[in-house]
């Protein structure tokens, strides 16, 4: 028998062993269940929730049931018992709800049909007896929505909502909420900065990491359900059947999880993998090919979602090279696909040395407006660029009515300081959907037109899965948004910080409003006024806002602000390259000229003289540095913000924070150091005082600054 010392200390490892195992390195993302902080909604939980039937008897059924049997022994203390009915209240959960007698008793058909096939209805039902306690019943068209229904309700309970009178029903908005993964086969990332790929290539099919399925649940949560594999620079390799043997894999552990696997179509497969002559979409060989190709997929993979194409662009090959257009191209492939799943055919695309990149897309595209397939989306960055701190939305957008389309945005942050900056991304999506491109149709915005979204992933294989816990909330805010795009970033910066760390306001509100600061931040030390593309070659790492020597006119920081003796900006209207003239009427005229302009697109639009009077009264150069500095302020600020928060959280998690802010305060500073210097050499007039004070070095230091192996560059 153990001595009572004996047991102490058994006790004692194990409150030890537990402790640790819950260390706060944030492999448990935003699904943490902690115990229900505040004491009387616990009490309400624990009433509210005694028991819990899980009547849908599917793979998917069972990963409902065990994330409700998870996240309640953690957020409620205790284990939920597993019941065989629910009269005396608990949480019922059901798809297929005609066999369910409780749900069809209470009618919950016309929710049922507004909820759609992958959404959820959540209804408390109170019982007849009074003295009964309500049921809480989830329930579905099919079981992908009972999980996410499961997963609402989970978040009700994370962020200590009330779960009394429940009256909810949800259907996703956009129909292809995918995730784009730049993963390379050999295991690295391009634009990834948070370790190497998630997918062990070398050992799928034999051994599939927990990690897949703990990625599939996070994406569950938010309603992803899609996910590419493999980088938009593809090899012709993960059309292999080796390589599909793997994708399979991979699928086998996402199906569950409501969430189809895509891959990344190199468009000269049929010559490197199949020997053909050509790549020809026209070509009966090639058509042959790529139907043989999808329906050895299919046979492995029997929901393939499809593939993603980026063809004609940065050097990769396309239909243009055999005379064919994109709509060719696509409709080869999406042909082959014959109905089972999607092609996303990508728009971004420029031409060596065009006379305005920004216009290239629109150009290619627009005439091709009404060829697509059904099965095709075209797929269209945010911005007429690419991925910047700030664009304009693309006036593509407003310009395909017949074709169907989605929107792509940057999840990882390559532009904007990598996992190291702190820079919270929903706002960012958030004016990219919003944006009402005011064309002559019923509901204008992007967010009202795009039938998908794909967001360019940042998860690898970093313990915390993003390289940085806050660059998490970039994935928690395009999942979300994906499903319902009128959220705001407030909202979810607020259910995340709440999920993700306490629930505690004095915690959440001023991390929320530091986060909700960031990109702007970000925006005025790294590009203000509408400047765009002044990163380091290559890689995108810090200023280099004199890079020339890109081996493309249109890669090259100088072709972009355009800075000069008499001033600085790309003059894109009708003086200029015109790209203004892709927009809408309302937008010609509110981005092309100069008196109505918004600060925020001023250089994007307009070549501007240094002594331009700005709004602020202002100029133009002042303005310039103003910026910069108040970028660099705003970080300190952030600092400020973190700092005070000291002892609030965990301290490893705090740590982590701490850290990286000191480095993107010092980096905040490199980068308006180096950009007012260089853009003086142009304006040639002092620096107005301002709070960052005199920069601390020279443009020459600044220049010789070259970053060795910085992670995620492009191979
Ligand atoms: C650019 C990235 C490059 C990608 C490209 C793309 O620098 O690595 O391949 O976008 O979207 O921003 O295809």
């Amino acid at each position: 028998m153990r001595t009572g010392r004996a047991r102490l200390a058994l006790a004692l490892g194990l409150l030890l062993w537990a402790t640790a195992a819950r260390a706060e390195d944030g492999s448990d993302l935003w699904l943490r269940y902690p115990l229900v902080s505040n004491a009387a909604r616990l009490a309400q939980y624990r009433a509210a929730v005694t028991g819990l039937l899980v009547a849908t008897d599917t793979a998917t059924g069972r990963a409902t049931h065990d994330e409700l049997t998870r996240g309640l022994r953690g957020l409620l203390g205790t284990e939920v018992p597993a019941v065989r009915d629910v009269v005396r209240g608990g949480i019922l959960v059901a798809s297929v709800p005609s066999r369910v007698p409780l749900i069809s008793a209470f009618d919950l058909k016309a929710r049922l049909a507004r909820a759609g096939s992958e959404g959820y209805v959540i209804r408390t039902i109170a019982r007849a007896r009074a003295t009964d306690p309500p049921t809480i019943v989830i329930t579905a068209q099919y079981d992908v929505g009972v999980l996410y229904g499961a997963f609402a309700f989970l978040r009700l309970l994370q962020t200590h909502q009330p779960v009394d009178a429940l009256d909810i029903v949800e259907r996703p908005r956009l129909q292809h909420r995918i995730l784009d993964h730049w993963d390379n086969l050999d295991g690295t990332v391009e634009r990834g900065y948070a370790g190497s790929s998630l997918w062990d290539w070398d050992a799928l099919p034999g051994i599939k990491s927990p990690r897949y399925s703990d990625y599939a649940r996070a994406n569950a949560s938010l309603g992803i359900n899609g996910v590419v594999l493999n980088n938009v620079n593809a090899k012709a390799a993960s059309l292999s059947p080796e390589y599909i043997a793997k994708a399979a894999a991979l699928a086998t552990v996402f199906r569950p999880y409501g969430i189809r696997v895509y891959l990344s179509a190199r468009f000269t497969a049929p010559m490197e993998l199949g020997g053909l002559k050509t790549a020809d979409p026209l070509a009966p060989d090639v058509k042959a090919w790529w139907r043989r190709k999808a329906e050895e997929i299919y046979a492995a993979i029997p929901d393939f979602g499809g593939f993603l194409v980026k063809a004609n662009s940065e050097g990769q090959p396309g239909p243009q090279d055999y005379a064919r257009t994109h709509a060719d191209g696509a409709n080869t492939l999406a042909e082959a696909l014959a109905g089972r799943g999607i092609v996303m055919w990508r728009a971004f695309v420029y031409a060596q040395n065009a006379d305005d990149r920004a216009r290239q897309a629109y150009a290619e595209f627009t005439p091709l407006d009404g060829r697509f397939g059904p099965n095709v989306l075209l797929q269209i960055k945010n911005g007429p660029i690419d991925f910047q701190p700030r664009e304009p939305f693309s006036p593509l957008f407003g310009a395909m009515p017949q074709t169907k389309l989605a929107i792509e945005l940057q999840i990882t942050k390559e532009y904007l300081g990598f996992a190291t900056h702190l820079v919270y991304l929903a706002p960012l999506f958030e004016e990219a959907l919003a944006a009402d491109t005011h064309t002559k149709r019923t509901g204008s915005s992007v967010r009202q037109i795009v039938q998908g979204a794909a967001g360019v992933a940042n998860a690898g294989s970093s313990r915390n899965w993003c390289g940085s816990v806050f660059a998490c909330a970039n994935w928690h805010a395009f999942g979300r948004l994906a499903w319902n795009p009128q959220l705001t970033s407030a909202a979810l910066a607020d259910e995340w910080l709440r999920m993700t760390f306490t629930n505690d306001a004095s915690f959440v509100e001023p991390v929320k409003a530091m986060m909700l600061t960031s990109r702007q931040a970000a925006v005025d030390y790294m590009t203000p006024l509408g400047l765009t593309h002044l990163m380091a070659r290559g890689h995108h790492y810090g200023p280099g806002p004199w890079v020339a020597d890109a081996g493309r006119a249109d890669q090259n920081s100088v072709y972009f602000h355009r800075a000069d003796a008499t001033g600085i900006g790309f003059d894109r209207t009708a003086t200029g390259s015109n790209a203004v003239a892709q927009y809408a009427p309302e937008w010609r005229e509110a981005f092309g000229r100069l008196d109505r302009v918004p600060d925020d697109y001023l250089l994007w639009f307009h070549h501007v003289p240094w002594d331009h009077r700005m709004a602020s009264g202002r100029t133009l150069w002042n303005e310039l540095t103003a910026r910069y500095c108040r970028g660099v302020e705003s970080v300190r600020r952030m600092r400020a913000t973190w700092a005070s928060l000291a002892g609030t959280i965990d301290a490893e998690r705090y740590e982590e924070t701490r850290a990286f802010l000191g480095i993107q305060e010092q980096e905040a500073r490199w980068w308006r150091d180096a950009s007012v210097l260089y853009f003086q050499t142009f304006s040639k007039q002092p620096i107005a005082p301002d709070a960052c004070g005199a920069p601390e070095h020279t443009l020459d230091y600044y220049r010789s600054i070259v970053s060795r192996n910085v992670p995620g560059s492009a191979n």
